[in-house]
């Protein structure tokens, strides 16, 4: 029997982080082992904000090679860019003629980014969801792993693809699109930023000491975490709603550290931060020294990252285009001559 479909992506729209890489890599990578595995380096969703043009490309190298250097393994995986794979846009515009406009509207990710672009947000914007649902129909994903954040996206593709595809036109091997489900992510995937542990730890936060990123040098990450907000209680623990950033930190510790939460929590329970913080410095510096290694060999000789994304667009385009071919003559288009 054919393994179960998962595709996910992350925007390369600044330096990945802890979070990218605690709440979504490293589930690709436990994936890749028992699924067949899609993972796009998402560029034109990056572009839904305003983005500066000098720095896409090689942001975009850059995120997938760390995607490689986190242990994506391309034998087992396709890893491609999703600008590269036309079928993206050109499946976003037929589902756009399909998708009410008030579906779009009530999205909260669009409420909130809207709010921060002032009079400046782009139909783009607006669309984002829409450009997601094509990624995931496209390849017949069975599953797309979500978090909480994702969860209303997910949900506007499936009513897209049952309610404004299948259930309105008729393929020759009905239904035209297949309607993918959640894929519920395990527990304490979700960091907080080092400066505020009630909001998520995110790329586009201005202030940089909120996030510890994936190639940051050991100097630098020790610096962050010595200023990462605290409280002024004695002892860590997990679960106390007043106490967030202790949450946060403490579950960084317990995942970074290999040792898993329960004896992170018996460990640091007596603990002054004094004491905790620069034992969660050394955990995360050791986590992230072999994954910047790969990094630098990667970005130093860019054949093998060309390869690889060659090979995944190639992989994708074959998979993609048979969809789109589905969608068109589902939707009447004339075939080309
Ligand atoms: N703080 C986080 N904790 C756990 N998972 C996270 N992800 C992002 N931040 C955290 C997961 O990373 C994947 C890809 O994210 P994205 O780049 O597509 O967009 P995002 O979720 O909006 O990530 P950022 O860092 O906050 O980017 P910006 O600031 O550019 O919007 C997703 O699976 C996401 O859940």
């Amino acid at each position: 029997m054919s393994r179960p479909r998962v595709l996910s992506g992350v925007q390369p729209t600044g330096a990945l982080h802890l979070g990218n890489w605690l709440g979504a890599i490293r589930n690709w990578v436990d994936l890749q082992e028992t699924h067949d595995t899609f993972v796009c380096v998402v560029d034109l969703h990056a572009i839904t904000v305003p983005h500066d043009p000098s720095r896409l490309a090689e942001d975009t190298r850059s995120t997938a090679a760390l995607y490689l250097a986190c242990g994506i393994d391309p034998k087992r995986c396709s890893v491609f860019v999703q600008s590269q794979v036309a079928a993206h846009s050109e499946l976003c515009w037929l589902l756009n003629c399909v998708t009410p406009l008030n579906w779009l509207e009530r999205m909260i990710q669009f409420k909130e980014k809207a709010v921060k672009q002032g009079d400046n947000v782009s139909v783009g914007l607006l669309d984002y969801p829409v450009l997601m649902a094509a990624d995931i129909l496209l390849y017949d994903a069975d599953l797309v792993p979500v978090g909480e954040d994702q969860k209303q996206h997910l949900e506007l593709a499936r009513d897209i693809a049952q309610q404004r595809i299948n259930a309105r036109f008729r393929g020759k091997d009905t239904p035209v699109l297949k309607v993918p489900k959640p894929l519920i992510l395990k527990e304490g995937a979700r960091v907080m930023s080092l400066t505020d542990g009630r909001s998520k730890m995110s790329k586009s936060d201005p202030n940089e000491g909120s996030r510890i990123t994936l190639l940051d040098p050991p100097e630098l990450i020790t610096k962050k975490i010595k200023r990462a907000k605290t409280d002024p209680e004695r002892g860590l623990e997990f679960g106390n709603p007043d106490r967030p950033e202790t949450d946060n930190l403490l579950g960084l510790y317990a995942i970074l550290s290999g040792k898993g939460r329960q004896q992170a929590a018996t460990e640091c329970a007596e603990m002054g931060w004094g004491q905790f913080k620069p034992l969660l410095a050394e955990a995360t510096v050791s986590a992230l020294e072999p994954i910047q290694a790969r990094y630098r060999e990667l970005m130093q000789d860019p054949t093998e990252l060309d390869q690889v994304l060659r090979t995944g667009r190639e992989k994708a385009e074959t998979v993609a285009n048979d969809t789109l071919e589905r969608v068109r003559d589902a939707l009447g288009f004339a075939r080309p001559a």
